[in-house]
């Protein structure tokens, strides 16, 4: 037979067999009366030992309950405390969370502090820019204004230095003006043009301003206030004064070789040439120079 949990297998068998054996040997016919005696004390022992043996029975069912009662109480436990396990775990992890949570959140708002300052930082810095740059526009246009009237002032600064000296674009040598004009003309237009400057066609007193002006026409020709208009070959110049009067600009020495020779008998104005001078058509076009005294 198999042990039961408490290994009382044997027991239950040899205490069954035992009191099969007393009730055949109580059971059988009494021969006298001390049988009778000993039949009693037998039957209080049986009594006595069927106590023993419930009470032996009850024992083992109570250490059984109270075995399962311990183990259910164990497992019981077991369970609390992983219940109670998961639930501190998962307050455990819910509080580091939440920590990280609320970190991270402070963190963003800081940096949407920071974001927002350099913001406003750049905002103001911009800001300024444009304040600046307007400065700088008004500046500017006030510069221009500035620049324009001191170019007008500069060019009527100049106009008077240059009455008080020479007109402008005229030159000036031994206490005299020239203007050398840029266009050509025939001489009558030419000594026009001078008298309209309140000039006139340069009249050459000196070898020195022979030598300037003609260091001043380079390759050009020009008109001199020299005619012999009135009388042929009478040559004058036009503050009425002959030519061979003028001892500093002999014949010799005034003219080109072989000139004035009135070619074609046309030929009744003075022209100055790189080298000496001319006699030609007065209708011819030709540059000129004016001569003003100062
Ligand atoms: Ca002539
Ligand atoms: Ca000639």
């Amino acid at each position: 037979m198999a042990d039961d949990v408490y290994g009382n297998s044997d027991f239950h068998q040899q205490t069954g067999q035992r009191k099969h054996q007393d009730r055949e040997r109580y059971q059988a016919p009494a021969r006298d009366d001390d049988n009778e005696v000993d039949y009693e004390n037998i039957e209080d022992s049986i009594e006595m030992e069927e106590k023993k043996t419930n009470q032996t029975e009850a024992f083992k069912e109570e250490v059984k309950s109270q075995t399962a009662t311990n183990h259910n109480v164990c497992g019981t436990k077991s369970i609390v405390f992983l219940y109670v396990l998961l639930i501190a775990s998962s307050v455990t992890w819910a509080a580091l969370l939440s920590l990280l949570f609320v970190k991270c959140t402070s963190e963003i708002q800081t940096l949407k502090t920071l974001l927002t300052e350099k913001d406003s930082e750049i905002a103001a810095v911009l800001q300024d820019l444009r304040t600046t740059q307007k400065i700088l526009q008004d500046n500017d246009s006030q510069l221009s204004v500035l620049v324009t009237s001191f170019g007008n002032d500069m060019s009527h600064l100049i106009s008077k230095v240059c009455i008080e000296t020479c007109p402008c674009e005229w030159l000036s040598f031994n206490e005299a003006c020239y203007y050398f004009s840029k266009k050509r003309a025939n001489w009558h237009k030419a000594k026009e043009s001078c008298n309209s400057k309140n000039a006139s066609l340069a009249v050459i007193s000196s070898n020195q301003e022979l030598d300037y002006l003609k260091s001043r026409i380079g390759s050009t020709h020009h008109w001199l206030g020299l005619s012999d208009s009135e009388t042929e070959g009478s040559w004058k110049w036009l503050d009425g004064r002959p030519v061979e009067k003028r001892q500093v600009l002999a014949n010799d020495a005034f003219w080109n070789s072989g000139e004035p020779n009135n070619a074609a008998n046309n030929e009744d104005c003075g022209l100055l040439t790189s080298s000496k001078l001319n006699d030609i058509p007065c209708n011819s076009e030709e540059h000129w120079i004016c001569e003003m005294k100062l």
